[in-house]
């Protein structure tokens, strides 16, 4: 059996981005089918593989997978020897905490700055309730780093499902110059560099479509 794991553009889907780092923390091999969003046949395309509607989604035999939460608890079951969440229940109960409140919140931060890796200097607006979803942001992964973090630099050491998931936030800090200092400004340029993170940069920057305004 295979993995296949459905994304959108790369510059442009936040979502689609922390599954595939999920994907890639388990080593698996996976087949990648890319779907340009915003085209008058997205909608279609993304309903042959799930009803939802939504990217990314996994498909594993007769298993289909959608929503990206789901999909990185599914690959952290598969996988256990991988740990995909943190050995120490107290840190494991941290980092889900963490991933389900960008899952289900940041609204603000999501509607104004949008997620699009290769532009720089956007001036999205940063009104009052971006202020505060930033604010939040730097104090969590300043909270894990000092608590969590001794391990490596990820908010837990290692890198796992939570940092996954802020991982197109820091991409969001480097388009619209949102400055950073202390421990966010090294962990943010820790996530930056991660492997994987460049090998999904670089695939953004040579994709060929460009959205204006896309709100994911
Ligand atoms: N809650 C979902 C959200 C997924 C989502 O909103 N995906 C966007 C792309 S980042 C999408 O598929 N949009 C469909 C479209 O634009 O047609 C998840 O966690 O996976």
């Amino acid at each position: 059996m295979e993995f296949t794991l459905i994304i959108g553009n790369r510059n442009y889907s936040s979502w689609s981005l922390r599954g595939w780092l999920v994907m890639k923390l388990t080593g698996a091999a996976f087949n990648e089918v890319v779907i340009p969003l915003d085209l008058p046949e997205t909608r279609n395309a993304i309903l042959a593989h799930s009803a939802a509607a939504k990217v990314p989604i996994l498909r594993y035999g007769a298993v289909t997978v959608w929503d990206t939460l789901a999909i990185a608890e599914y690959l952290a079951e598969l996988f256990p020897e991988r740990r995909l969440w943190p050995d120490d229940v107290e840190a494991r109960a941290q980092a889900r905490a963490i991933t389900s409140e960008m899952h289900s919140g940041f609204m603000n931060l999501r509607e104004h700055l949008p997620m699009d890796l290769r532009s720089r200097d956007l001036g999205g607006e940063i009104g009052p309730g971006v202020a505060d979803d930033i604010a939040r942001i730097v104090a969590l992964w300043t909270d894990c780093r000092r608590r969590f973090g001794t391990g490596g630099p990820f908010l837990f050491g290692e890198f796992c499902i939570a940092d996954a998931f802020y991982a197109p936030v820091v991409g969001r800090f480097r388009t619209y110059g949102i400055e950073l200092s202390g421990e966010a400004a090294a962990y943010a340029e820790a996530v930056w560099q991660w492997p994987d993170m460049q090998t999904w940069l670089d695939a953004a920057n040579d994709e060929p479509w460009v959205i204006d305004n896309f709100k994911v």
